[in-house]
């Protein structure tokens, strides 16, 4: 896909032209700027389901439906490159309804442990239900007859069933980026009816890891008396089944590692450790500033090593990114707060004249320069309470091709996978700083070994090979493919 397209600049597009394959997901892969010459342009947007999802659209005829990030827009559906761009209009109602309060301040605490509380309000959970409507007639309008339909993640959970309604011809794949509770904590929504339904308008359900699998099938059997065979289950009050099934999500590794290999990348890397002063240990913690990630208990690990004597504020320093995310929820300002404080008290206590002990960057980076943060890195520290996946952790053993060291939070998804890692317990904050001691004093042959091993274990791994086996179970649904 182009990373820039003019609106309404030549492109004709077809209202009565259809596509085969269709992705829905709650933004488009592009963000609305106003250059300083007033014109619009779309440029690429940064995250991890956009990130993933561009090598599977390359070369391929195809629509993606999605919100534009701008309330109250509505701009006619685009061209770039192959890909059709089909906006959904959001008010701002319905930002701060369907986005910012059911999907982020209702579903997500549930589906991420409850690490703060979810709130629940009637008003959210309706603008859910319209707001998948409309994503489910905009698919509905852009399918060909039997294409295929992959939606993603929490935000449109509705839309499957909805979907199966309007166009029963398609066949229908989910595919859920974040964790799915157990069935102890699904049960506490108010909609856990609704979703479950949802959901089961899909032929294939796609999660993250086989717990996430597991728990969804025990939710229906729990809430819908629904039957369940091995991953299949039985649609109440039809003859149809669905497949539920573990697809881990993964990163073009080969597209990273070249770029991270590029001589501007490594030349940068050496920049910064320069720049840092040539510390002797460089950590590194890259997160959207998410309470489920975990960047507290890591500071506070930090923290308390300097506070012992253990960690030397002179040849050891910490880099935080901290993405801006979600400013508007409140859980995530006042996490903002907190690790802004914590920061400064590090800071204040420990960091020696002309460097920090911890140098933190509320702000986004251009992937060059996390490229370039990665090799600089020589521990990376991932250390999420509840994550889907993390992205990162595979980020990183692609990009850093020395003696790196990944800690490496057992509560992702990226655990079940990445098995050289250094695995950590966040919450054990004793165990957590040992595990930071042990990664960072571990010989650097030792390593280099785990190193590669990981690297290998994405390569193999990596988002194509990820698509190709989701596409692969899609086509087969309910059966399982047999390679
Ligand atoms: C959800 C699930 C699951 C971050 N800061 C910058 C930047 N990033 C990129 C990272 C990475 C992505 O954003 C973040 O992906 P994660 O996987 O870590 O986390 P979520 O955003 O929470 O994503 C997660 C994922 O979906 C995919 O299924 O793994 O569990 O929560 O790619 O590199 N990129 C750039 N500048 C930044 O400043 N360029």
């Amino acid at each position: 896909m182009g990373s820039e397209a003019r609106e309404g600049e030549g492109v004709e597009v077809s209202s009565a032209h259809t596509y085969d394959f269709v992705i829905a997901a709650n933004r488009l892969p592009v963000d609305r700027v106003v250059t300083t010459d007033g014109s619009v342009e779309w440029q690429r947007s940064p995250g991890g389901l956009v990130t993933a999802m561009e090598s599977v659209m390359r070369g391929r005829d195809a629509a993606w439906v999605g919100w534009s990030g701008q309330a109250d827009e509505a701009p006619e559906p685009f061209k770039d490159d192959n890909l059709l761009l089909v906006p959904v209009e959001l008010s701002a109602d319905e930002v701060t309804s369907y986005y910012e309060g059911q999907s982020n301040d209702s579903l997500w605490p549930i589906y991420h442990d409850v690490i703060v509380p979810a709130t629940f309000r009637r008003s959210w959970a309706a603008a859910y239900e319209k707001v998948n409507r409309r994503f489910a007639q905009r698919v509905a309008d852009v399918a060909a007859e039997g294409a295929t339909v992959w939606i993603h993640d929490y935000q449109l959970q509705l839309v499957p069933r909805m979907l199966r309604v309007l166009r029963p011809d398609v066949r229908i794949g989910w595919f859920n980026h974040i964790p799915f509770p157990p069935v102890e904590l699904f049960a506490q929504l108010p909609v856990r009816h609704s979703l479950l339904m949802g959901l089961l308008g899909a032929d294939f359900l796609g999660f993250q890891r086989p717990a996430d699998a597991e728990n969804f099938l025990r939710a229906c059997r729990r809430l819908l008396m629904a039957k369940t065979k091995g991953d299949v289950v039985e649609v109440p009050d039809s003859d149809r089944r669905v497949r539920a099934a573990a697809v881990p999500i993964s990163i073009d590794a080969a597209d990273l590692a070249a770029l991270a290999e590029s001589e501007p990348v490594k030349a940068r890397a050496a920049e910064i450790r320069e720049q840092l002063g040539n510390p002797r240990t460089i950590l590194l913690g890259v997160d959207r500033l998410d309470y489920t990630k975990g960047i507290r208990h890591r500071l506070k690990a930090f923290d308390e090593l300097l506070r012992d004597g253990r960690l030397d504020p002179t040849d050891t320093m910490l880099v935080q990114v901290a993405s801006p995310s979600r400013e508007r929820v409140d859980a995530y300002r006042e996490l903002r707060h907190q690790v802004e404080r914590t920061v400064g008290n590090i800071n204040g206590a420990y960091s020696p004249i002309g460097s920090t002990a911890v140098t933190y960057m509320h702000r986004s980076f251009p992937r060059e320069e996390m490229a370039a943060l990665y090799r600089a890195a020589d521990v990376m520290l991932v250390t999420p309470l509840r994550d889907g996946m993390n992205l990162v952790a595979k980020e990183y053993v692609t990009c850093h091709d020395g003696p790196g060291a990944l800690v490496l939070s057992e509560f992702t998804g990226a655990a079940g996978e990445l098995k050289q890692a250094f695995r950590c317990n966040p919450h054990d904050i004793e165990a957590l700083k040992n595990t930071i001691l042990t990664a960072i004093d571990t010989p650097a042959d030792e390593r280099s070994r785990r190193m590669r091993a990981l690297r290998k274990q994405v390569a193999k791994n990596d988002v194509q090979a990820w698509a190709t086996k989701y596409l692969d179970a899609l086509r087969l649904a309910p059966e399982k493919p047999t390679a």
